[in-house]
């Protein structure tokens, strides 16, 4: 269903990561996102060392409205994984670098048994602004001046790219 063109007043998309560690991968999804203006909240949350605030936030984060839960984690990265099996709210992956490069986040966020998904982005500052634009495109179908902002936005960035690589 579209939504009209009344003011949105409450956050669309919930940031959360495992750790403060994170933020300077995560902030670059909040940036993509304040550049489209699409309202969010940030978090430190952890899997393993708050669950109780995981709990919570997500029970009130349905109540608030957020639609998409973006989670970054390092390491036994399984923050994502964790929340998508609380929430039915879409939940999007982001594997932070560790000392492993981010592979182990990677494989920790992405391989998630049948029957609770999430989608995992690339490890990662690509994964981190590729996460915010993906919940973009989500929105896009139900909110029509998201979908004019993520239009101009790609035809901006095809002609950033130079025709030849000299
Ligand atoms: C994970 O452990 C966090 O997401 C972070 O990437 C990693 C390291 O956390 P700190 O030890 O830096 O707090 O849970």
């Amino acid at each position: 269903m579209k939504k009209d063109k009344k003011k949105i007043n409450h956050s669309l998309v919930g940031i959360i990561m495992g750790s403060k560690s994170d933020w300077g991968t995560m902030k670059h999804c909040s940036d993509t996102l304040k550049n489209f203006k699409i309202r969010h909240d940030v978090r430190v949350i952890s899997a393993h060392r708050t669950p109780q605030r995981l709990h919570k936030y997500l029970k009130e984060a349905e109540k608030k409205g957020i639609e998409i839960i973006i989670a970054g984690a390092g390491g036994a990265a399984h923050l994502a994984g964790v929340t998508a099996s609380i929430t039915t709210l879409p939940v999007l992956g982001i594997p932070i670098e560790s000392k492993l490069k981010g592979l182990d986040s990677l494989l920790s966020t992405v391989q998630m048994p049948s029957g609770i998904p999430v989608g995992t982005l690339a490890i990662g500052k690509a994964g981190s602004i590729n996460s915010a634009l993906l919940a973009i495109s989500m929105l896009s179908t139900r909110y029509p001046n998201v979908l004019n902002k993520l239009k101009s936005f790609r035809s901006k960035f095809e002609k950033k790219v130079p025709n030849k690589p000299y």
